[in-house]
């Protein structure tokens, strides 16, 4: 647990207690922890956990709200807050999360207006009641309108890996429907999106009403936006979309390849059809003669693709970029699998922020089929992740010497560091510290608010250090939670390719950073990309195979990534002995 989110507790606590209008000092006791805690440099987990008595000297934390965070780390919540959160109608949490509408103005609206849900709001600024309320105004009816559609609109995707969870659900929960032929996903999941809208579900049925009282059944099923005939559309307890259609067997490939989209790539298709004298929809595709429409092909997306001379692109392509004029020349590139991964070059132990040893993230790789890893934990400017020294990377490297006698033949540890770029430029470690490791990773960590002059300098400094390997998330988004910074990309395509660096995909699933657009320009610049899990703990390794989605995405094979290759090959690539 981070410092952020149990600041984020007390923050909820504080809120509630206000919406409740509790005692104003005690609601101010918790903003002011909450203020605290999220600025404070140490892990308030790791405190919690080894030596929590210490947790009592932090200014304005008492023995009771000490408690509390011991509390939160072990548990990952707290009766306490429970407690208030089913004394607020869950709807009302929403509204808080509105800008412009806080804790009591929330409280106003319920209490005078009796607004509980987005809808009501939405209703009640659009007839002007809102602004009459003590407090509110027009500007802050404005402002809260346009909150809500923002809220609406902004916050509803799912991350590609969230979407995952949920389909294998359904998967599991249609396995054993009567009478259902067919089951398959279409929309941005199939296609390996990074964040998912909604899911898209197509299904071959004998009995379409079955198949959507199954889909009515599903216990993350809240409540049924639309049922016809064929079609149906349900929204979960967390607020999410899931369509569901039901089509014929001869249909069933073309209605996938229709939804499966994109809709740019589908314009392209239904426009090189029309040029044949052929009509494509979701039914199937159609010889027009006069008024009269034939069949064609419809049972399978490769005999739809066929009918226009097309291969059946991976769903990873159809984005409308490439692939038509790959598929015109007659070479779709053979993209990157799971298993072309060799190894993994940035991962982290207990001896910064992660939770396993070196020995067990290394048994970790083996049982996941790689040849070689490397270590590469914090350097000492992260201090909240206890951060490696310059002495305390030594004695680490002289560990994995030692650990790596006892390993397989065949698989290897090696000597990395993540080391920082400092904010004001330069290295967080020495050179003669760096030039000791097999692998060095440069990142920013710190002072990502810098404008793009600055940011970029910064980078463009570590790609120049003679003992940087690679540059890792290198524009330091979080989907969802934190915009990209301002870098100049292409300058760093520029100066990776003059020094002979290498770009990294962050296969985290919050991360996956470059994202495709930016990998697929990073290998027309002739860039080497790394995938790499930072693995955080040994389950941690397994967000590989969302890293590879984003690669196929941006047309990767296995050339264009350079931990395709053994170590002795990668060696000689970073130009080192
Ligand atoms: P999402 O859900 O926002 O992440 O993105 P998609 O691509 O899954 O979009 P969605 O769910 O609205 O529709 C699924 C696919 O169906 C879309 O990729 C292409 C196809 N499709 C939907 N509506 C239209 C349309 O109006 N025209 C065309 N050509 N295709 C459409
Ligand atoms: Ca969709
Ligand atoms: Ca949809
Ligand atoms: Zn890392």
């Amino acid at each position: 647990m981070t410092n952020a989110q149990i600041a984020d507790a007390f923050d909820m606590i504080a809120d509630l207690l206000e919406f409740q209008a509790a005692n104003p000092f005690r609601v101010r006791a918790y903003r002011n922890s909450a203020r605290t805690l999220r600025d404070y440099s140490e892990s308030l987990a790791w405190i919690a956990t080894q030596e929590k008595q210490k947790l009592t000297e932090i200014d304005g934390i008492g023995k009771d709200l000490a408690e509390k965070i011991v509390q939160l780390v072990m548990t990952g919540d707290l009766p306490f807050l429970q407690e208030l959160r089913e004394q607020v109608p869950q709807s009302v949490l929403a509204l808080l999360r509105i800008p412009g509408v806080g804790p009591k103005k929330a409280a106003a609206l319920h209490k005078q207006l009796g607004i509980a849900t987005l809808d009501q709001l939405r209703a009640a600024c659009e007839e002007h009641k809102v602004r009459d309320l003590k407090g509110f105004g027009e500007k802050t009816e404005q402002l809260i309108l346009a909150g809500i559609t923002l809220a609406a609109t902004a916050s509803l995707r799912l991350l590609w890996a969230e979407a995952d969870t949920l389909a294998n659900s359904l998967r599991e929960h249609f396995k054993d429907c009567p009478g259902v032929e067919q089951f398959e996903f279409g929309g941005s999941y199939r296609r390996g999106k990074e964040t998912v809208g909604d899911l898209d579900i197509l299904v071959v049925a004998a009995d379409p009403t079955a198949a959507m009282d199954r889909l009515g059944a599903f216990e993350q099923t809240k409540d049924v936006i639309a049922r016809g005939e064929t079609k149906m559309s349900i929204r979960t307890h967390s607020g999410f979309q899931i369509d569901l259609r039901v089509v014929a067997a001869e249909s069933f490939g073309a209605a996938l390849q229709y939804f499966t989209g994109s809709k740019e790539h589908n314009v392209i298709v239904r426009g090189m059809a029309k040029a044949k004298g052929l009509k494509i929809n979701e039914y199937g595709v159609f010889k027009v003669t006069g008024d009269k429409e034939t069949y064609v092909a419809g049972t399978s997306e490769a005999d739809v693709y066929a009918t226009l001379g097309l291969p059946e692109f991976p769903p990873e392509m159809r984005e409308a970029r490439k692939e038509f004029d790959w598929a015109a020349a007659g070479e779709l590139p053979e993209l990157i699998t799971v298993d072309d991964i060799r190894g993994d070059l940035h991962m982290h132990t207990h001896a910064t922020d992660g939770t396993a040893s070196i020995e067990e993230m290394a048994a970790a790789a083996r049982a996941r089929g790689l040849s070689y890893i490397a270590i590469t934990d914090h350097s000492q400017r992260v201090s909240m992740a206890n951060g490696l020294t310059p002495a305390r990377c030594l004695e680490q490297w002289k560990e994995i010497d030692r650990i790596n006698k006892d390993q397989p033949a065949g698989f290897r540890i090696l000597k990395g560091i993540e080391c920082d770029i400092l904010e004001k430029g330069g290295m967080d470690l020495p050179d003669d510290i760096l030039a000791e490791a097999d692998w060095v990773i440069a990142s920013v960590h710190y002072g990502q608010k810098q404008p793009r002059a600055q940011i970029t300098e910064r980078i463009l400094g570590a790609i120049a250090n003679p003992y940087v390997s690679m540059v890792a998330h290198p524009t330091g988004r979080l989907l969802n939670r934190r915009e990209a910074y301002e870098v100049d990309l292409d300058a760093v395509y520029a100066a990776a390719k003059e020094h002979g660096k290498l770009l990294e995909l962050n296969a985290n699933p919050m991360r996956l950073d470059l994202n495709d657009v930016h990998l697929a320009a990073a290998k027309q610049h002739g860039i080497p990309i790394v995938i790499n899990t930072d693995a955080h703990s040994t389950e941690g390794l397994n967000v590989l195979r969302y890293g590879i989605l984003q690669a196929r995405r941006a047309g990767l094979t296995k050339t264009d990534v350079a931990n395709t290759r053994t170590w002795l090959q990668l060696k000689k690539l970073i130009g080192k002995k």
